[in-house]
């Protein structure tokens, strides 16, 4: 079963004698820390969220709040958790407000107060569906990550999912992301009921096309009818949410508790820089989001893709180029004046021409991305970075690569990325590390069966299910490529393959 987890973990204990975070506390709180200034009682629930992890509510509940504070009360939100009941129950004593810490030159503290209820949905199924059902719920938004597509790697919805093959068995119980919208909407139409707008805030390329096509191909094995209602009723835009959410850490908590005087069970961090790029197709309304900084647009796709491309790319590169070389976090590899090099001719030379002609300037894109990654008050681990790689890399890397081989532009540094995830595989394999990635059984049988040869190495990867296309994996080109890189590494570290490639340059 996939699992839409926050990898960071909640408080288990109060601290000491502070009042915890709540409703009663907030009016005692600390003179600096933002509160919200609007009546939460008042609030009527117009959003459900599906997966209320760090960055929702370092982002879109952020935005929310900002709407419900200029008074329009229509819209708090009701976040749903498929799996775990961890921020359900680090948040329930408090009233489901938390601090959120902005994290710059200095630091600010802020009481988000835009999340009115929060559900688990294996314990709390028939509320779920109410509350997808409900007239006054106009939009669900969600970050389910890749994974909680169900999706097969050409877009199509992959029916041998646990999930899938679970909800279709039991559609009026579902477990899965796409379970719950198709039988909410089929009570909507049930009823009478107008439909909902699905919005997708996941770091995936047509993220809305790939929810539309998710929901309409499932509920068509249901109900053809039903299929057909929701292609034509309810609108799928496609989104791009930007800002980097490092997991919550012991730093963070005593911060927070130092700046309140409160015990909060589970603060979230976050850069300042915060950006949520919204395709303007909403069935039954929606908040005015442009109000509060968010840019509403007819087409997402070139800030989608400038963002998956420019600085996810770049986060994994970092993540398996810089945990092979020793480092941590991102904050550590941005003091690697060569590392940086390598990551800036990426960018320039190999990202930013697969992008063709962009209504954003790449070049400061590019300068603005990385004077992000050298952001010192953020530890952001590599680690969190790393996980998922295989559903990652296609959006971030791969895409690029068959775009420039089309084109015949460099792909080196790509491949050395790759190469990099590789030997990272292979290297927490054999140190008996945990893999966390929904292909990790398959990652583990590859990585014991890797020995550093780098024909039969690079053959095992090949055989990965759903991660390269079986003809980019064969072009000659990107293989002989591929093989140069892994032996890089190989032979001289990522280090030396690092300064062999700047010595290329
Ligand atoms: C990161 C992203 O964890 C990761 O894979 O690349 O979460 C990144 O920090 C965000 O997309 C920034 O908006």
């Amino acid at each position: 079963m996939s699992q839409t987890r926050d990898h960071s973990t909640p408080l288990s204990q109060g601290a000491e004698d502070r009042p915890v975070l709540s409703e009663q506390s907030i009016a005692g709180i600390a003179g600096g820390v933002a509160v919200p200034s609007y009546d939460r009682a008042q609030c009527l629930t117009g959003i459900v969220h599906l997966g209320p992890g760090a960055f929702h509510r370092a982002h879109q509940a952020v935005f929310v709040d900002d709407v419900l504070a200029r008074g329009d009360k229509r819209w708090a939100i009701c976040g749903v958790s498929l799996h775990s009941s961890e921020v359900r129950d680090a948040l329930a004593p408090q009233d489901n407000l938390y601090t959120l810490a902005i994290l710059d030159d200095s630091v600010r503290f802020r009481v988000i107060g835009s999340i009115r209820e929060l559900l688990l949905a294996t314990e709390q199924s028939a509320t779920v569906i109410r509350r997808l059902a409900s007239p006054a719920s106009k939009i669900v938004t969600l970050t389910i990550t890749e994974k909680g597509y169900c999706l097969t790697p050409s877009g199509n919805l992959n029916e041998d999912h646990p999930d899938i093959r679970h909800d279709l068995l039991d559609p009026r119980a579902p477990v899965s992301a796409i379970g719950f919208l198709v039988e909410g909407l089929r009570q909507r139409r049930v009823g009478g009921i107008v439909s909902f707008t699905a919005l997708s805030c996941d770091n995936l390329t047509d993220n809305g096309k790939r929810l539309a096509c998710a929901v309409v191909q499932y509920a068509d094995l249901l109900d053809p009818g039903l299929a057909r209602w929701i292609e034509n009723e309810t609108r799928f835009p496609n989104s791009m949410g930007d800002s980097i959410t490092p997991a919550t850490d012991d730093l963070l908590r005593s911060r927070v508790e130092q700046a309140s005087g409160l015990t909060d069970a589970w603060p979230i961090q976050r850069e300042a820089f915060s950006q949520w790029v919204v395709e303007d197709r909403f069935v039954c309304g929606r908040p005015s989001w442009e109000d509060a900084g968010v840019t509403m647009t007819g087409d997402v796709g070139p800030f989608e893709q400038a963002k998956l491309r420019l600085l996810n790319g770049p986060h994994s590169t970092m993540a398996y180029l810089g945990t092979l070389c020793g480092y941590q976090t991102v904050a550590e590899v941005a003091g690697d004046a060569d590392f940086m090099a390598h990551l800036k001719n990426m960018m320039r030379e190999e990202i930013k021409p697969g992008l063709g002609k962009m209504p954003l300037n790449l070049d400061q894109y590019i300068d603005s991305v990385l004077s992000r990654f050298g952001n010192s008050t953020i530890s952001h681990q590599l680690s969190q970075i790393a996980w998922d790689g295989s559903q990652k890399l296609p959006f971030r890397i791969l895409g690029t690569v068959q775009d420039n081989l089309s084109q015949g532009q460099g792909i080196e540094r790509l491949c050395l990325t790759i190469a990099a995830w590789f030997h990272f595989i292979r290297w927490r394999v054999h140190d008996g590390h945990e893999i966390v990635d929904p292909l990790a059984p398959a990652l583990e049988q590859i990585g014991s069966l890797c020995t550093g040869n780098t024909q039969t190495d690079i053959a095992h990867f090949g055989e990965l299910d759903g991660v390269f296309d079986p003809a980019l994996y064969r072009e000659p080109h990107f293989h002989s490529l591929l093989c140069r890189s892994y032996e890089m590494i190989e032979t001289l570290g990522a280090r030396g393959a690092i300064t062999q490639m700047l010595s290329e340059a």
